[in-house]
């Protein structure tokens, strides 16, 4: 029986460390990837936990796009690219806006919970 009780502690321990932050609201290491083609962002809308990476694809061939994060909070922007990605860790909450400075018409966010 005390053997039972010990068990059930220790996963209970283990849960509550692998449940992460004590405000109840879970964080991941999950990557989403936005894609820059079509001088279009897909999706312009991209909505994440905490602590995911958002991975820009550069595949306008043509056309050379940034990410250009405007207003706050802010987030590191990329160069302009004609190929190659751009990543970026968002660990805090917030609604973070950006553009393509070359095609300002070129919108996007990435909404963080
Ligand atoms: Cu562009």
């Amino acid at each position: 029986m005390g053997r039972r009780l010990a068990l059930c502690a220790v996963v209970i321990v283990l849960v509550a460390a692998i449940g992460g932050p004590s405000d109840g609201a879970a964080t991941t290491s999950r990557t989403h990837v936005v894609r820059l083609v079509d001088i279009e962002i897909k999706p312009a809308v991209l909505r994440v936990r905490r602590g995911a990476t958002v991975e820009w694809r550069f595949l306008d061939r043509v056309a050379a796009h940034d990410v250009t994060s405007r207003g706050r909070p802010r987030f590191r922007s990329s160069a302009t690219k004609l190929e190659g990605t751009h990543r970026v860790r968002f660990r805090r909450a917030g609604t973070y806006r950006y553009i393509c400075t070359v095609h300002p018409n070129m919108r996007g966010r990435v909404v963080v919970r």
